[in-house]
């Protein structure tokens, strides 16, 4: 390796519930099995390139704060494959197996698109090499739509062809540069696919085009061979007033019109759920109903902040939620958790990169637990299965299998008079999973 930017910072070991070392693992223990599987293999964790490598923490307000040492240097492509470099120091030091990354975030813009190109390609090759040496692997790609001006209007929904045209060659790319680097999958964020205003949108145009652009990335995905799982990630706003993709459902709502469903599975973020004012258990589950949860991206918001904070996930209860239904999906596939999560602009200093990733992974170790000890208890899902065991024989059973209509509930309920229900025990059980953290 030639520079170490982390010279300073050990790897992170597994050091029990009662080390005092912030640089260690007092929950995560990535060989531990629990519920017949490994930490690691559960989780698949991924740092998110664009916030622990890129993000200078600037906000509305002020400038960036980070201090980013592998981001310097005149020459943006050396910079770039710098920060490659020190992106796999850190999950090597961390003992993360994955990354996520836009292509912007790798490798910086160029003045044409050609240039762009080639400065992808001469960082990918710093990738390559680097996954081979460490055996980190690529959880996803994605092509940033969203941050060069042209995209001011939208990409695949902005009202000038030419910007479709150009979003269209720059996801091309990324596809073609995910798969060279055996990416497990490819990630749609609609950034700025929506408006901000109805005064001057032609919304179903725009929704028609989003739709074009999808097929046209299945049609490549095919040509050239990439098997990794597509996903779309919703979100309802920020950066623009109104985002097509919005939520769960608006984006299974969106593939099934435009017959994409076959094709992409979504992939939840905390943050997103939230601002789409729902919690981020209700999409999970929501995307589970489809069978279509795809991949997690892990952070939390601040109740009192409306907008994406992409904090890093701290709180007990949520990592329980979120492993209690990823446990009853059987875990992931191609899919896995990725920190899309920045420290505070007043934790600038590299080693805060460690401390946030360290409560992130260990918070989720504690959730799977937990949530292993709830189902291995197994009182929370006897009771929701009894409360609906009315539909397990009886008028129950031919109503779920669709051999009666409203005559048959009729004669029914003429003869069985008024219907005799129970408490559904919220507090109870609400009592039951605290006793479990
Ligand atoms: C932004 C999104 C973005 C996607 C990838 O809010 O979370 O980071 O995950 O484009
Ligand atoms: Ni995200
Ligand atoms: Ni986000």
């Amino acid at each position: 390796m030639s520079q170490e930017y982390f010279s300073d910072i050990p790897k992170i070991a597994y050091e029990g519930p009662d080390s005092k070392n912030p640089l260690s693992f007092r929950h995560y223990n990535p060989e531990e099995v629990v519920g017949g599987k490994s930490m690691r293999e559960h989780f698949r964790f991924s740092i998110a390139y664009w916030h622990a490598m890129k993000n200078t923490l600037a906000d509305p307000f002020g400038v960036g704060t980070a201090i980013r040492p592998w981001n310097e240097g005149s020459d943006p492509v050396e910079a770039a494959k710098n920060c490659a470099r020190a992106a796999f120091e850190f999950m090597d030091k961390l003992g993360v197996d994955y990354y996520c990354f836009h292509d912007r975030d790798v490798a910086p813009e160029g003045a044409t698109l050609a240039e762009s190109n080639a400065n992808l390609d001469a960082v990918a090759d710093v990738l390559e090499a680097e996954q081979a040496r460490t055996g980190k692997k690529l959880l996803w790609g994605t092509a940033c739509l969203f941050a060069h001006s042209r995209y001011n209007q939208g990409a695949a929904t902005s009202p000038y062809a030419d910007v479709f045209a150009y979003a269209g060659a720059q996801v091309k790319k990324a596809m073609e540069v995910t798969k060279r680097l055996g990416g497990e999958g490819y990630t749609f964020w609609g950034g700025r696919e929506g408006y901000a205003s109805l005064v001057n949108t032609d919304m179903k145009r725009e929704l028609d085009h989003l739709g074009r652009m999808l097929h046209m990335a299945v049609d490549w995905k095919k040509e050239i061979g990439f098997t990794g799982q597509f996903y779309i990630e919703p979100k309802p706003r920020e950066p623009s007033t109104h985002q097509y993709d919005s939520d769960a459902a608006a984006c299974l709502n969106f593939l099934r019109e435009y017959d994409l469903l076959d094709h992409f599975k979504l992939n939840i973020e905390t943050n997103h759920a939230t601002l789409a004012g729902h919690t981020v258990q209700h999409d999970l589950e929501v995307a589970m109903g489809a069978n279509a949860l795809g991949s997690i991206d892990a952070n939390t918001g601040d109740t009192l902040i409306g907008w994406d904070t992409d904090q890093f996930p701290t709180d007990i209860y949520m990592t329980t939620e979120i492993m209690l239904r990823l446990l009853k999906m059987g875990g992931f596939t191609t899919g896995g958790l990725n920190f899309d999560a920045k420290v505070r602009r007043e934790s600038f200093e590299p080693v805060d990169l460690f401390y946030a990733h360290i409560g992130g992974m260990d918070a989720f170790a504690r959730g799977l637990k937990i949530a292993q000890a709830i189902i291995d208890d197994g009182r929370l899902s006897d009771f929701v299965k009894d409360r609906y065991s009315s539909y397990d024989s009886g008028i129950g059973a031919q109503i779920e299998a669709g051999s009666i209509g409203f005559k048959e509930l009729e004669a029914h309920t003429l003869a069985n008079g008024e219907p005799s229900i129970k408490s559904g025990r919220q507090e109870m059980l609400e009592n039951l999973v605290n006793d479990f953290i």
